[in-house]
């Protein structure tokens, strides 16, 4: 009785079987979207892997985060001819989310229904605060649970203690877990937060060594990584889709993605809890409507001044909160645009379909 079903091992609980016991429809059936190219998903569903299509209401829908991606949970409906397509997408437990590359104001969907993140960095000389920081707040803002994992520690010799706290001033109370995806050191530690139906996601630049450490939890080679000057001249990334995989001994499931290059902020959320000291700093301020730059007496130059607030640090705080601003804006003026020439915007678009 105790057997665990396909969906399960996929993560599937409560949550989503009163969802989908809510839809109407007979014949359908639920799945977990394990990849999606170009419109067309692959899914496992309790019998096995299958490829599905969305139906075209859902392709035409503007919203990214309305559409099913990687570590979503659907509703398909199997097809007379062809391929089934999925009638519905299940509401999500987490959505980790980045602003789309571009000019476009729209929210991206990286991976739904994580528990856990792991911010991956590695030990050298690639290793970047302000990078991780950001990481970080999308990680926080997901709804799942950062850890911080080091890589390649073996490359990190002397500076071993530096790296370790720097970081402890961008990552408090984060786990932050040292790796070497080269001698197994940690992968045990990372091994803690992985378990039946459980599924994390990593995250981290190119090169980092995400892809290898997927490998060594899997204890197999499903994933091909490459040296850094392996890569090509226009620093495309190894790893060029995501793709959750499910892990032998029912240890759960991995989801692997490609370093993001272009890692823009989206929401408020996570930027407060990626930064309390400084928003400790704000609550303690004199004045009530300090703007912190430079008002004599203010909280956050004293902070500065005396050594306990990094320059930096504030400066990318100040950055990452100009940058969600200037999202929000631009956000509102789209959806004014929306709420006055109807969802797809202007009729020129239309006529070029
Ligand atoms: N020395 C050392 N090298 C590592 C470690 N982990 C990964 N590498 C190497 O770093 C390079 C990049 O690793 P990948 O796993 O491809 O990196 P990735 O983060 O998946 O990169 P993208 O797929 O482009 O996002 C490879 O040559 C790995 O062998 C480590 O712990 N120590
Ligand atoms: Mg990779
Ligand atoms: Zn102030």
């Amino acid at each position: 009785m105790n057997v665990r079903t396909t969906l399960q091992r996929l993560g599937w609980n409560d949550h989503f079987q009163n969802a989908f016991n809510a839809l109407d429809g007979d014949d359908l059936f639920p799945a977990r979207v394990i990849t999606e190219q170009r419109g067309e998903y692959r899914l496992i569903a309790e019998d096995g892997p299958l490829r599905a299509f969305p139906p075209v209401t859902m392709r035409r829908k503007t919203d990214s985060l309305e559409k099913p991606g990687v570590g979503d949970f659907v509703a398909v409906v199997p097809a007379s001819s062809g391929l089934p397509s999925i009638a519905a997408l299940l509401p999500r437990r987490s959505a980790l989310t980045r602003q789309a590359a571009g000019e476009k104001a729209e929210s991206q969907l990286v991976a739904a229904n994580l528990d856990v993140v792991f911010v991956v960095t590695s030990m050298n000389q690639d290793f970047n605060l302000r990078r991780l920081e950001r990481y970080l707040v999308i990680g926080k803002a997901s709804g799942a649970q950062p850890v911080l994992v080091l890589n390649k520690s073996d490359l990190a010799a002397d500076d071993r203690a530096r790296f370790l706290s720097s970081v402890g001033e961008v990552a408090a109370g984060v786990d932050t877990i040292a790796t070497s995806a080269m001698t197994a050191e940690g992968i045990e530690s990372l091994r803690r937060y992985l378990g039946p139906g459980r599924t994390v996601g990593l995250i981290g630049s190119s090169g980092v060594g995400k892809s290898t450490i997927v490998n060594r939890l899997i204890g197999a080679e499903v994933q091909v990584t490459a040296a850094i000057r392996e890569r090509d001249a226009r620093g495309r990334h190894t790893t060029t889709h995501r793709e959750l995989f499910l892990l032998p001994d029912d240890l759960g499931i991995l989801l692997d993605t490609p370093g993001m290059r272009e890692l823009q902020m989206w929401s408020r959320e996570g930027l407060s809890e990626a930064f309390p000291d400084i928003e400790i700093l704000f609550d303690t301020c004199h004045y009530r409507d300090c703007r912190h730059n430079g008002e004599p007496g203010c909280a956050l130059d004293g902070a500065i001044e005396d050594g306990t607030l990094p320059a930096e640090r504030w400066n990318s705080y100040r950055k990452l909160r100009t940058e969600i601003a200037e999202q929000e804006v631009r956000r509102k003026r789209i959806a004014e645009r929306r709420r006055k020439f109807g969802r797809y915007g202007q009729k020129r678009r239309k006529k070029k379909r």
